[in-house]
């Protein structure tokens, strides 16, 4: 294979993985960490982290920004001032306008723009065509909601040095306390402070400014490689001597590697220092390696020695416990300690960098830290745009989630199916193949809804397109699916093939749809199939293009079960700066990329999801559709996963806190590829893998295109049977997986929740991020992530009884804070059930979700320690279109009343459903029963001499008896008594009622 073009680290370290491609397969070169920026080799992250090594090394430093208090006015909810930034010793000053809103949802929004007249007043370096603006339509793309202004917030003190704005929903008593010399805002609560800005001096905003050229340096008669040494050291001497002023270095062009960023608008960063008062643990910024509970970052022991960063990139080979960047990005933090959650939202789209440090606070020096308390201190800062910051005031994690939810938007509803378990490889080679694997996974009992086909399906990479070859059929692949309720996904990528005969380049150009470059041409680059082009999917008349190619018509041999994986998106260009696009290049409105590079993939998703929605007229069903590059807003639009792990133990155990951290983060539809995506996995490891998959909200099992075939049914016994539980395990949680994607629709609430979420006054538990809560459920899950493991320890955060889900064994009862061992051999997931729940399960082992759909529910009810209460709840619909909006839902809330002795189901939201009009699917799931009730722990003493109950099934259908079969105890094995009520047989959607 002859390659040509441009060729950069990145390219190479391709050209392993591109041989494969042709036939000869080479292993593929890592990319290590040089191949991405250190703060080092970053201007901007080197000029603000040096700000705060300079200002926290001294005690004389006074921020250069404070308000003009005359400049100030409060309205309707809204502060409005100028800041003045003091530029030189001159007392010359830039104005920077401020916008303080209190917003109805008690949330905060400070944002700080640069006065238009100095917009004015800039001339850009190059004959760039970019904009002279700070980039300000971040918002446009991510805020969906909330924006209303607090009419009842009003100014309760103000002076000549602070004002003081009372504001937030009833009872909430939250203040902000702006200050005007130095500019800073202290946020509080309850009259304790919480979040503070600027209380360390960093606020950076870099004013634009002309280029001043210097005189150039005089020509010095020696050829380059003499030079340089003698020069060198007099230049360096030079340097030591003189006092040290702005490193300017990097102000108007920046390279590296090969690559040379022009820079044509000058430094232009924004930074700020965050204070989260009295919080030792902080959370979320996803998407990195390394804990849930987030490392500080300036060295020192168990510390990273760089910035948390957030600049979406196709990170080859990504490494563990590191704060480097990775595909998707989400500048949203939440600080925890008992008694309060806090959070702020960073809403910007440039490169962003986050440095973390911890330290005691003590007003007395002679304290010695003695009682005093921990704050986190967090230094944020963006290459360019607004500064605008969203600032939550709890006091609870879930008013966290659900304030940010509120302005980005909550997980999309997904199709049933895709909470099932998707089979992926790079590549299956055939329709025959695909039509193979399907047969087998049915032959091996092996459940599974979607199977994946990457982008080795294409004629060439040539998107929309099939290899003919490979390929000849895909109609029939996609009936063959279709015939036991399964589906098709398929890869389409934003780097369209620059090649001739293929229309849909030929229109990307003759529409100007594409991206540009500096120099306002179409931007050419490097990936996949070659010399490419990338759609600008931020252009209102691109995305209406993109959806035209998705048309069944244009994308021939796509059927309705076919959906879509967006990958490369962040975007991967191989020859460019940091395989991505470069910062110069120009977007919609001639905004550089530099101001919107974390908003491309969202935007690339956001059109294919669009495209998926239009594709007939007349078809609305909910578009599916996987991405890898995101940003905050991303979850409206569908599922992501962690890209290109390997298969190691590592990454198996890491995969746990990254999906944590998308859950807190308010994109929970996540997953990492199980089996690990390069690499081979032993079958141990991918028979744990699978056990830890079943409890991602996105479940899919993904390969490179050099590892051995996977597919689960490969292994050999025991693992395919024990993989096969795992499935089955999958499958029979789906009613409650549903259940809880629905609440995170409704309200951001995560699907799989850390325990600091969970249990938010259980210290202990506030560190801990290898076990989580699935949903309402009470099912708390802690994988085997590590090898030859065949027992496991699992934290136990309340006093309530924790019951084995598999064996019913008693393996807590009652001691908040202690550590139980339960039993792991390679064959047990180790999972427990909490007391004084009840969820819901189909326990007809079936070959797919689809297969489910019309099966009757069994409900597991947990009794809790004291007896008393128990609840749960179930969502459905009908899993595929939008009825749901119209009501055409079922929304129940089961309660188990220890006293009364009955467990009631009645509508969640209190409707009467007997108002709702009923469509097809509503009538039909009328038919849908309860089948069975299983007590867990069911007492003696009342479920001992039971036979019967009564049921009362309130729809009209009557009364009837329901069979009860109780075991005892088994004492010696630890077991708890349980009893099962039988054929229930009441309608799930109705309001019914058991009697003991
Ligand atoms: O399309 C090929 C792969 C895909 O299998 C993987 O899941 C993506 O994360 N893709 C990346 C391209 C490059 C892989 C080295």
């Amino acid at each position: 294979m002859h390659l040509s073009g441009p060729l950069s680290g990145r390219w190479t370290a391709y050209l392993g993985l591109i041989s494969t491609l042709s036939g000869v397969i080479t292993p593929a070169v890592a990319v290590k960490e040089h191949d991405f920026k250190k703060c080092a080799q970053s201007g901007f992250c080197s000029r603000n982290r040096a700000l705060a090594d300079h200002v926290l090394s001294t005690n004389s430093w006074s921020s250069p920004y404070s308000i003009l208090p005359e400049s100030g006015s409060f309205k309707d909810g809204q502060y409005q001032a100028v800041v003045l930034k003091t530029v030189n010793d001159n007392g010359d000053t830039v104005r920077l306008p401020l916008t303080v809103s209190f917003l109805e949802s008690g949330t905060a929004r400070v944002t700080i723009d640069e006065e238009k007249r100095q917009k004015g007043e800039i001339e850009l370096r190059h004959d760039s065509k970019a904009r002279k603006e700070r980039y300000n339509e971040a918002e446009k793309w991510v805020i969906v909601g909330g924006l209303t202004l607090d009419k009842e917030a009003k100014v309760d003190f103000e002076d000549k040095s602070q004002l003081t704005v009372k504001y937030g929903p009833t009872s909430s008593n939250f203040e902000a306390v702006i200050k005007f010399a130095p500019f800073g805002i202290d946020f509080k609560r309850d009259g304790v402070s919480q979040i503070k800005f600027n209380d360390q001096g960093l606020l950076n905003v870099e004013h634009w400014r002309p280029k001043i050229e210097k005189p150039a340096v005089e020509n010095k008669d020696t050829s380059e490689g003499e030079q340089n040494q003698e020069d060198k050291e007099e230049e360096k001497k030079e340097e030591e001597e003189e006092p040290k002023g702005e490193d300017e270095s990097t102000w108007w062009d920046e390279s590296f590697g090969s690559n040379t960023d022009s820079k044509p608008r000058g430094p232009e960063s924004v930074g700020l220092d965050i204070t989260f008062s009295g919080f030792e643990h902080v959370y979320g910024i996803p998407s990195h390696t390394g804990p849930l509970s987030l490392k500080t970052t300036r060295g020192g022991d168990g510390s990273y020695s760089e910035p948390y960063r957030l600049y979406n990139a196709d990170v080859f080979e990504y490494i563990l416990d590191s704060p480097m960047t990775l595909y998707g990005s989400i500048p949203f933090m939440q600080a925890h300690r008992k008694g309060s959650s806090v959070g702020v939202f960073w809403l910007n789209a440039a490169e962003t960098w986050v440095d973390i440090t911890k330290g005691k606070d003590s007003k007395n020096p002679l304290s010695l830290g003695i009682g005093s308390k921990t704050s986190t201190h967090t230094h944020w800062f963006s290459e360019s745009g607004l500064l605008d910051v969203f600032v939550f005031l709890g006091p609870t994690p879930k008013d966290l989630t659900a304030k940010y939810g509120e302005l980005t938007g909550t997980t999309t509803m997904p199709q049933e199916f895709a909470l099932g378990y998707h089979q992926c490889r790079w590549n299956y080679v055939s329709d025959e193949d695909v039509k193979d694997v399907d047969r087998k996974m049915d032959k091996f009992k092996m459940p599974y809804d979607v199977i994946w086909l990457d982008i080795e399906y294409t004629d060439d990479k040539k998107y929309f397109t099939w290899d003919e070859h490979s390929f000849r059929d895909p109609i029939g692949m996609g009936k063959q699916l279709e015939s036991h309720g399964r589906q098709l996904v398929t890869i389409i990528d934003p780097h369209i093939k620059n090649t001739d005969n293929y229309p849909v380049v030929a229109e990307l150009k003759s529409k100007d749809l594409a991206v540009k470059n500096k120099d306002g041409n179409i931007f050419e680059g490097w990936c996949w199939p070659g010399s490419s082009h990338w759609i600008d999917a931020f252009k209102p008349a691109a995305r209406e293009w993109w959806a035209t190619l998705f048309k069944y018509a244009s994308f021939k041999g796509s059927m309705e079960n076919t959906w879509i994986w967006n990958d490369m998106n962040e975007p991967s260009v191989f020859n460019g700066p940091e395989t991505t696009m470069p910062k110069d290049n120009l977007h919609d409105g001639n905004w550089e990329h530099r101001d919107v590079h974390n908003l491309n993939g969202m935007t690339f998703h956001n059109a294919t999801h669009h495209a998926l929605k239009t594709r007939k007229p007349g078809e609305l069903r909910r578009p599916f559709v996987l991405t890898r590059a995101f940003f905050a807003g991303s979850q409206r639009i569908g599922a992501m996963w962690t890209g290109d792990n390997t298969a190691e133990w590592g990454h198996l155990k890491e995969s746990i806190p990254m999906i944590l951290s998308q859950n807190i983060a308010g994109f929970p539809f996540s997953g990492a590829d199980v089996g690990g995506f390069f690499g081979n996995p032993d079958k141990q490891l991918l028979t744990r893998w699978y056990q830890a998959g079943a409890f991602y909200p996105f479940f899919r099992g993904h390969a490179h295109i050099d590892a051995r075939r996977r597919e689960p049914y490969l292994m050999g016994e025991p693992y395919n049977t024990i993989i096969a539980g795992a499935l089955r395990l999958r499958y029979s949680l789906l009613p409650s997986w549903y259940t809880a994607f629905h609440q995170a629709h409704v309200d951001g609430t995560p699907i799989v929740k850390p325990l600091y979420y969970t249990h938010p006054d259980e210290e202990a538990g506030f560190p801990i991020d290898n076990q989580f809560f699935v949903g309402n459920t009470g099912l708390l899950v802690k994988p085997v992530t590590e090898e030859n493991k065949e027992t496991q320890d699992i934290f136990i955060p309340d006093n309530e009884v924790y019951y084995d889900y598999f064996t019913y064994n008693v393996v807590a009862s009652g001691k908040a804070g202690k550590t139980v061992t339960v039993a792991a051999p390679l064959e047990k997931l180790p999972l427990l059930m909490r007391g004084g729940h009840i969820f819901p399960r189909r326990d007809i082992p079936r070959r797919s979700s689809q297969l489910q759909k019309w099966d009757d529910y069994t409900l597991v009810l947990t009794i809790p320690k004291d007896g008393k209460h128990a609840e749960g709840e179930l969502y459905v619909d009908d899993g595929d279109s939008y009825d749901f909006e119209q009501g055409q839902y079922i929304n129940r809330r089961f309660v188990y009343d220890g006293a009364a002795k009955t467990i009631t189901s009645v509508d969640k939201e209190g409707r009467d459903t007997k108002s709702v009009k009923q469509g097809e699917w509503l009538k039909k799931y009328n038919g849908v029963r309860v089948d069975k009730i299983v007590v867990v722990g069911a007492e003696e003493k009342v479920w001992g001499k039971k036979t019967e109950v009564d049921v009362v099934d309130e729809s009209g259908k009557g009364a009837w008896k329901a069979k009860v079969e109780f075991t005892p105890a088994d004492k010696a094995a630890g077991r708890a008594s349980f009893a099962v009520i039988k054929r229930v047989g009441a309608s799930i959607g109705s309001n019914w009622k058991v009697e003991l």
